[in-house]
């Protein structure tokens, strides 16, 4: 089986690549400059016409959206128990990864691009500021729901990547995490997680061969 994910540092990819490399697989990385506008690019627009990354190829077939990226990896190495074998806990494990995508992620893209939403001239402040909001909510439930917890169930699963994604995100864009003492701890957890190192390793080096090509 040929596994290629297609990546760009900073980005929600980060998410299947962590979990790639706690599912132990082999798979090929092909990272994308979206500086570069490398995702409109014909070739790729035909891999994924909504262009985002990432994208999995799986031999001849294209996955998109992460959670399912995720889901796919999950159960195609089983032994890495990257969900919860009892199907009501997978399926709440597939509801926090859905939430990440389509609940705190938006908002995390309104911050960094307000005229993709509004474009009404000097409104990018008032965009950030409630999306700023709306993630302080967001993440005062992930708080609520890690509390007394190492992850979000009782062993690491792909919702703690997804998660650590956001969260990364968001504190690159300032959001204060000193009210959300278990989304802390979680995110200093998974730092240290050899496949996250192994991903900032990883980013460090794209983000470097890009600045050579610039
Ligand atoms: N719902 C998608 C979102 C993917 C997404 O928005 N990716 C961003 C990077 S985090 C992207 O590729 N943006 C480039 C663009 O929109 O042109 C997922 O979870 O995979």
């Amino acid at each position: 089986m040929n596994i290629v994910l297609y990546y760009a540092p900073i980005t929600c990819a980060l998410a299947p690549y962590i979990t790639l490399t706690e599912a132990g697989a082999s798979f090929e990385v092909r990272s994308l400059n979206l500086r570069k506008d490398q995702q409109h690019a014909p070739e790729y627009l035909t891999l994924n016409p909504k262009h985002k990354v990432p994208i999995l190829v799986v031999d001849d077939q294209v996955l998109t959206e992460s959670a399912a990226i995720q889901t796919w990896i999950a159960r195609t190495f089983p032994q890495a128990r990257l969900l919860p074998s009892d199907p009501w806990q997978e399926l709440k494990a597939l509801s926090l990864m859905s939430w990440c995508s389509s609940g705190i992620h938006p908002f995390l893209a309104r911050i960094n691009s307000p005229p993709k939403v509004c474009d009404v001239p000097n409104a990018a402040d008032s965009v950030r500021r409630l999306a700023q909001a709306q993630l302080v909510e967001n993440f005062q439930i992930a708080d609520d729901l890690l509390a007394g917890r190492e992850f979000f169930f009782d062993h690491f699963t792909a919702p703690d990547a997804h998660f650590f994604w956001c969260m990364r995100r968001a504190k690159q864009f300032d959001v204060d995490f000193a009210p959300f003492r278990h989304c802390t701890a979680h995110f200093d957890r998974m730092s240290k997680r050899a496949s996250v190192q192994k991903l900032l390793a990883f980013e460090k080096s794209v983000l470097e061969e890009f600045s050579k090509a610039a």
